[in-house]
Formats: structure tokens, sequence, C-alpha cells
């Protein structure tokens, strides 16, 4: 039932069938897989901002780029307990903390995320970084703190990166996908459609994701966020369509993901998000900022929540049914 062997033809196929014919099939996947009105909720926290030495065109904390971030060093542990116990009280069980580097370099800011990781997981939430580039020593170590999962973006096809990134390439991206495999942590990754890639791209992505050895446990989906002072500040919203699309192809090639309808909800409708939880999306990041650009609060989805009868999915429910 579960398949790595999809071929590109085969996800074109899905992607572009009648927009209404591709949700019914994605919600009637979604329903066999899982609970269609369980949606997990994650919290980000930028531990780190700004002033990364990577040349990704979508991203407000490039050096190189001139946009309105402020350049925050490294956080302090307590800070970081207090923002995740906030998180937890107000309905998030997973909390995902991101810092703007190319990698993670072997020094006392690693062991300073170690020791925010070992906190956040005695609060009993599931404790995600997003770090960049790390090699195997390094995701052992994260592990070993009580890391749950490991986002990192694959975020368009191998043909459009570098259109989009000159400072590393798809292959460095894969490598750590391997790493964080390896030291049997969850693997959180997808991508962003709006920079200007061509549908190809979309299922290009779509297909290296759904033909890697074990499917990532998240995917998430996001609409770029264009930010002024980027190189893609001016690009145009992407339609309600593209993201049901994108994510209703996610959930049909790969069934027991958590797809993420991520960055990008702001502009959108309470509707346009119901057609995104019927096309399969069923995790969403909540609080009034990802890392640097807003994002719909927590009363504003709370009140989602309650028209669409939806309820939030609790930790490590994963783990809970590999034990029982
Ligand atoms: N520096 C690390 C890295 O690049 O892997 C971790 C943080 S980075 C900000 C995490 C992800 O945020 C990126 O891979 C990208 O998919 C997403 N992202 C960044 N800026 C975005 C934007 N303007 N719109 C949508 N997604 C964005
Ligand atoms: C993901 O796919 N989206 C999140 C999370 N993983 C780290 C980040 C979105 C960032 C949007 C731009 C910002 O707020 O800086
Ligand atoms: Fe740096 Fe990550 Fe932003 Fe790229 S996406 S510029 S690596 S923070």
């Amino acid at each position: 039932m579960i398949r790595n062997n999809w071929t590109r033809e085969e996800i074109a196929e899905i992607y572009n069938a009648p927009v209404l014919e591709l949700i019914y099939r994605a919600a009637t996947v979604h329903r066999q897989h899982h609970d269609a009105q369980e949606v997990q909720v994650c919290t980000l926290l930028s531990v780190k901002t700004g002033g990364c030495p990577e040349d990704c065109a979508y991203c407000p904390q490039a050096a190189r780029y001139h946009t309105d971030v402020k350049v925050h060093k490294l956080m302090e542990v307590e800070e970081v307990m207090q923002k995740a116990i906030e998180a937890k009280e107000t309905g998030s069980t997973r909390f995902c903390m991101g810092a703007a580097w190319r990698e993670v370099r072997d020094n006392k800011d690693f062991d300073k995320v170690l020791d925010m990781v070992k906190g956040v997981s005695t609060l009993g939430m599931e404790v995600c970084c997003t770090l960049g580039m790390l090699s195997n020593e390094q995701a052992e170590k994260l592990k070993a703190a009580g890391l749950y999962a490991y986002n990192h973006n694959l975020d368009t096809s191998e043909e459009f990166y570098g259109d989009i990134i000159s400072t590393r390439t798809y292959k460095d991206r894969l490598d750590t996908l391997e790493h964080v495999r390896k030291a049997k942590i969850s693997v959180c990754s997808g991508g962003i459609i709006g920079m200007g890639e061509g549908e190809g791209d979309r299922i290009g992505m779509l297909l290296t994701l759904a033909t890697l050895p074990e499917h990532p446990e998240s995917v998430p989906v996001n609409a770029l966020v264009p930010v002024e002072g980027t190189p893609l500040e001016d690009q145009e919203k992407v339609s309600v369509w593209e993201m049901v699309r994108m994510i209703a192809t996610a959930r049909i090639i790969m069934p027991r993901a958590m797809v993420r309808l991520s960055a990008g909800r702001v502009r959108m409708t309470l509707e346009e998000q119901a057609l995104c939880f019927m096309a399969g999306a069923n995790s969403i990041f909540a609080g009034d900022k990802l890392l640097t650009t807003p994002n719909p609060g927590t009363i504003l989805d709370q009140a989602m929540f309650q028209v669409l009868n939806l309820r939030p999915r609790q930790a490590y429910k994963n783990l809970e049914k590999v034990s029982a």
C-alpha cells in the first residue's frame, strides 16, 4: 500500500486530475490512514535569527538581502523553555526551533541547542529542529539529547534548485536527510510553491520525496511569503487550487505522512484552508509568527478548529502506535 516506486508520469497524472476528483481521492486516502478530524499543531521559534550566509532567494534571513529582519544571536535556554511552555499551554504538541545557519558547527552554540532540545523534551512535546546541514555525528548527538524530528526542506525540484539557491546543492540536502534518517530521527521535508517554478518542478519535488527509501513522516507545503528585499519579493500569490493540488498529491502518494499546510495561511481565508484540510492536510503551524513573518494567531485558529470541527492531535501518537 505504501509505494516508493512512483514514476513522474503517475504523479503528474494525479496532480493534473480534475481538481474535485483529486480532492475526493485524497480525502479517501486520508481517511484510510488518519483520523480526518485531527490536526497536528506545531509552534515555530526562531532561536537564531538572520545573518545567514546562504543565498536562498525566498529567505528574509539571508545576510545578503536587505530585509527588515533584525539579526539576533542564539537565544538563552531559559527563554526558549518559556516559549515552549507557552506553546504547550496554547495547545501545540510539537515545538520546532529554527536557526538561520548554513550548517551546524561543533561549538558552544550547538551545545546550547542540545540543552534546548533536552529541556523541551521534558515538557512532553515532540521536539523538532531546523538548523541547516548536519553530519551523521551531529544528528546522533541531537537524537541522544531527545530530538524527535528534524526539518530540512528540499524546497523545489533538483532542476529548479540552482535558480533559487547557489550556495549549496540538492545533493547536500539529500545527504543531510540521510544522516537524519540514519540517526532514527523523524524526517520532516517539503517545499515552497510560488517561487516561479513550473508544474514539472512541483511534481519533481514530490517525486523525489515519494521515492526516498522511506517517506518523510511530515511534508510541509509552504506558499511563498514574499518578503521585501529578497529576490522573490514581487512573486505573485499562488492560487488556492495550486496549494490544493500539491497537498492532495502529497497525501495520495505518501499516505501516512503528516501533510502540513505551512507558510502562507495569513493570505488564505478559512474556506480556502478548509479545502486544504479536505485535500489531506493534517497539520499547521500555530502562533502569531512563523520564524520571522506573520501567521494567524491562536484565537483565529481556535475559531477555525471550532467551525471545521477539528481537534489538535496528541504528542508522540506514532510512537504509541508502535509500542501498543
Ligand atoms: N537555515 C535552515 C535551512 O535552511 O534548512 C533552517 C531554517 S529555514 C528558514 C527553513 C525553511 O523555511 C526553508 O527551507 C524554507 O522552505 C522555509 N522558508 C523560508 N523563507 C520562506 C518564505 N519566505 N516563504 C515560505 N517558506 C520559507
Ligand atoms: C517549513 O517548511 N516552514 C517553516 C518551517 N518549515 C521551519 C518556516 C516558514 C518560514 C516562513 C518565513 C519566515 O517566517 O521567516
Ligand atoms: Fe539561511 Fe535557511 Fe534562510 Fe537559506 S532558508 S538563507 S539556509 S536561514
